[in-house]
Order: C-alpha cells, then structure tokens, then sequence
C-alpha cells in the first residue's frame, strides 16, 4: 500500500509530526537529507504505526498516494528553498506540498505565486507547540488555496490539538494567510512573555521569593489569566538550580533574552502596514535591551533612582493588582496582533475569519488560554474594529483599569522596569481619547516642512503662511 501523506525533515519537529500523523492511522512516508536520521526514527519508533522510509527522494515521492501530500519540516530560509527545488521537479499538477516551518510569510507568497503556475499547491503552514505539540497535537494554521485544504485539511485537523472535539486547526486564507497568522502568534507569545516577567518583577520588587511568586501565578493559573504560559512560569519559578547550589534557578539563569526573528518580523510588518503594535514592540525591544551588556553596565554605573523596593501594606491587594494589570496589558496584545492579521487580511485580499483565529489558538499552542475562548466567542457575535470594544472585554477593561494604572505608579515610583504593561496602558489610553497630540505633530510639520493639514471645521487641506503674513491658504 502506498502512503497517505509523507514528511520531509526528520529532526524533531518532523519526525514529532510524522509519529503524530501515524498515531492517528495514516501511512506515513519519511525522508531527510541525511539518511541516518531516518533510520534513527525508525529504529527508535518504526512500531508506532505504518512508516514508509526512504533513503532518496524519488523513492519518497513514488511511495505516496496521489494526488500527494507532502509535508516539509526542515529548516526555514534557504533549506526550504532547497529542498523545493529538488521535490517539485518530482511532483504532479494537484499534489500538495506543505510547508510547515516557521516561513517568512514573504517567502511564502513568493513561492506560492512560483509554483502557482505548475499547478502544484503551494500551503504554507503555520504550526505551533513546539515539539511536544508536534507529537500530540499542534495548533495548525494552513494557508494556501481553498481547493488544497480539501485534500490536506482532514489529516492536518485529525492531528491538531482538539478543544470540543473541535479541531485548533483551520484554513487561514490563501498564500501566506497561515505563516503570518503564526508570525503574529509569535508576535503575541514575545508579549505575554514580557508582561509575565514584569508581573514577576513586580511581585518580587514586593517582597515574595520566588516560591511565593510560583504560588501566586499557580494561582492566577485557575481563574481569568489560566494559559500555558503562567502555568509554566509556576513551574520554572518553583525549580531549584539543578547544580545543587540551594538557589532558584531564575535566579542563576543569565539575564540577557535570545530570540529567533519572528517577533522582529511582527513588529517590521506592522511599521510597514502602519499598525500599532506597541506592546510587541516593547517586548523585542526589551530583549534587545536584556542582550547588550556594554549598555546595561554604562547604565548600571551612571543612572542614578530608586531601589526597586515596593513597600506593601496590603500584599494581596497588591497581587491582585498586579493580577488585573497582567490580564489588561495581555488582552491590548492580543487586540494589538489581531489588528495586524485583519490590516493584512484587507492588504493582502486574505478571507481570515477572526474567531476562526482565536478559536485554533485556544489549543496545542505556545499561547493557548482561557481568554482565547473568550475572544472567540466575542469575534463569533460581534463586528469588531478592535477586540478592546467588545463588550464583556470593554468591561472588565474598565473595571480592572484603576489596578493597572496603580501598578504603573508604584512600579515608576520604585524604579521597577514595565515597559510592557506602560505601553499597554499607553495605547488604551490613546485609542479612547477624544483629541490625541497629533494636531500639535501636525502644526510643527506645518511649520518646519509646510506638510499641511486638516481642519476639523472644514475639508481640504491648509496650510499657514508661518513666516509670511500669518494667514492660512488652501493647500489643495
Ligand atoms: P531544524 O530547523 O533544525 O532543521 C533541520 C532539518 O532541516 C533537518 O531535517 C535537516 O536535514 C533539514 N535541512 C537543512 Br537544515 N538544510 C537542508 C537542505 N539544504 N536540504 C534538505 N534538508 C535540509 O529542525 P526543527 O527544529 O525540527 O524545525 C523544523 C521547522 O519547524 C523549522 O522551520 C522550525 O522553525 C519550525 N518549528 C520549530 C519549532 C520547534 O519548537 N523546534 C516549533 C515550530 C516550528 P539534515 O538532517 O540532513 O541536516
């Protein structure tokens, strides 16, 4: 019998999909470069279902079923470019080949359009889980045609996580719709993870230990903010340095945050649409910051303020500001990186169903949570602008605001560092007020560079004589 489906990439994402997608009954085909590797995962897990391996490609793609589906998991940039121009010689008009790296959404676009042409279905995929998600069921988001999530959608949602018996797994929209929808998850994750470590902060500029603080987010894990995220910030607040040296492990973990790119290329394509992504924003900038020693050490040796001590005479009444901070700074994020996938939508001619969105996000993912059913079911009801308008998340904005601004406060007064939850708050602020400064950015333009501007009592556009006789002209 021939395979149902074949995986490209044999290292740990790939050969996690693979098992995955054989756990679940389908033949799987195998292949990779180095043909150790596919050796390797059969020998270690060749008996968890039916695994068709080959040592070449040809092998690989005679060995599947047509119209084929094929599944690449291989290293992003010039690896998938590689391995496509070597597969796609080999393939037909209607066999489907599945990226499901983590692609530039560019990328993507470009090489959809390329191999539009041959009449091959180009899918782009996002999946996320990392790779014990790739095992037991990943939040998939497939881009591409309509036409190929018929032949490709029923195996990715019998892999994906399900919530319901629903899968977290839908069709994005075409080309890149499914990689953006996954640059964008990232985007959201570098935010969360941000705020979480200033809620961290704050708790500790507090007085609690890291167990306490463990505790505290084990807490705020079985209510409103219960996510992946905080349940693993309890575990790694809890760990202990595995060395033996009696200390927590945060606390001899070096301090300077790595990344991979795809926050960067959130918060590039949203400079390019013109959206404001503030709080991601913060977040890649904050990391940066973290890993530029030479700037942290000038700082550190010549900046003079406060302690970062927050004296408390109510501690929970303090954690549960915090609490309420994190929830509102988290829930401006989210609002923040759906505005990007909806301007994109409307640039990119996609059809991406919001709810759809937030519905394959609420599993299998890095930021699956709680709030997500909510913003689904507020997406699924409502005609949103911003998801910040909704209303039982308008709501709960409005009550939890005073937390979120005293946290502010005590954390600028003490020194404490939260440019996350700032730049949140920041962005709620301007999004509701009936005048921003922007007349004033609008006048000095006016003046140094004769830019013009507009009148809120007139149309066309004006400009004032600044170094003439003070009168105003029309610029039309
Ligand atoms: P890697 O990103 O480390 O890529 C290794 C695979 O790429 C190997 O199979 C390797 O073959 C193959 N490869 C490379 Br590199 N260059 C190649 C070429 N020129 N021709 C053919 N094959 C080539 O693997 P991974 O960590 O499993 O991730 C796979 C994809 O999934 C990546 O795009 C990654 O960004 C994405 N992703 C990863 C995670 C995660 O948690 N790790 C989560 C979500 C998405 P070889 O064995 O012959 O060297």
């Amino acid at each position: 019998a021939q395979a149902d489906v074949g995986v490209i990439g044999m290292a740990v994402m790939g050969s996690n999909l693979a098992r995955n997608m054989a756990h679940k009954g389908f033949r799987v085909a195998l292949y990779n470069r180095t043909a150790a590797r596919t050796d390797q995962v059969m020998a270690d897990h060749g008996d968890e279902g039916v695994f068709l391996p080959s040592h070449e490609l040809d092998d690989f793609v005679a060995s599947l079923e047509r119209p084929r589906r094929v599944v690449m998991m291989v290293k992003a940039g010039a690896g998938t470019d590689a391995v496509i121009g070597e597969v796609v010689p080999l393939l037909e008009p209607g066999d489907i080949l599945v990226d499901g790296g983590n692609s530039f959404f560019k990328d993507t676009r470009r090489r959809e359009a390329a191999l539009r042409e041959t009449g091959i279905h180009y899918v782009g995929t996002g999946i996320s889980g990392g790779e014990v998600g790739a095992l037991e069921g990943p939040s998939i988001m497939p881009g591409g045609s309509k036409e190929s999530y018929k032949a490709i959608g029923p195996v990715l949602e019998k892999i994906s996580a399900h919530v319901d018996g629903e899968p977290c797994c839908a069709w994005m929209g075409t080309d890149g719709a499914g990689h953006f929808v996954k640059m964008v998850h990232n985007g959201i994750e570098y935010a969360d993870m941000q705020f979480i470590g200033e809620a961290h902060a704050l708790l500790r500029a507090a007085g609690l230990s890291n167990a306490e603080a463990s505790e505290v987010f084990a807490g705020w894990n079985t209510g409103d903010l219960d996510s992946y995220l905080i349940e693993i910030t309890s575990r790694v607040l809890a760990t202990k340095d595995p060395r033996g040296t009696g200390q927590d492990l945060v606390d001899v973990i070096a301090d300077a945050a790595g990344m991979k790119g795809t926050g960067t290329w959130t918060v590039q394509t949203a400079l390019e649409m013109g959206v404001g992504v503030s709080t991601i924003g913060e977040a890649v900038f904050a990391r940066a910051v973290s890993s530029a020693p030479a700037l942290r050490a000038a700082g550190q040796a010549a900046l003079q303020g406060p302690d970062r001590q927050i004296a408390v005479e109510d501690r929970q009444g303090f954690i549960d500001d915090v609490r309420s901070a994190l929830w509102c700074a988290k829930v401006v994020a989210y609002s923040q990186g759906l505005d990007e996938i909806r301007t994109a939508a409307q640039e990119y001619g996609w059809e991406v169903d919001m709810a759809k969105v937030a519905s394959i996000w609420r599993d299998g993912c890095i930021i699956r949570a709680r709030l997500l059913q909510r913003i689904r079911d507020e997406y699924a009801a409502h005609d949103l602008t911003t998801l910040l308008e909704a209303p039982s998340v308008r709501a709960e904005l409005g009550e939890s605001q005073g937390a979120w601004r005293r946290v502010i406060a005590r954390a600028t007064e003490a020194g404490v560092p939260v440019p996350g939850f700032a730049s949140a708050l920041g962005y709620y602020d301007q999004v509701r007020a009936p005048r921003l400064n922007a007349a004033l950015t609008q006048g000095l333009r006016d003046l140094f560079g004769a830019h013009t501007y507009k009148r809120v009592d007139d149309e066309g556009s004006w400009h004032t004589l600044w170094s003439g006789d003070g009168s105003e002209i029309s610029a039309d």
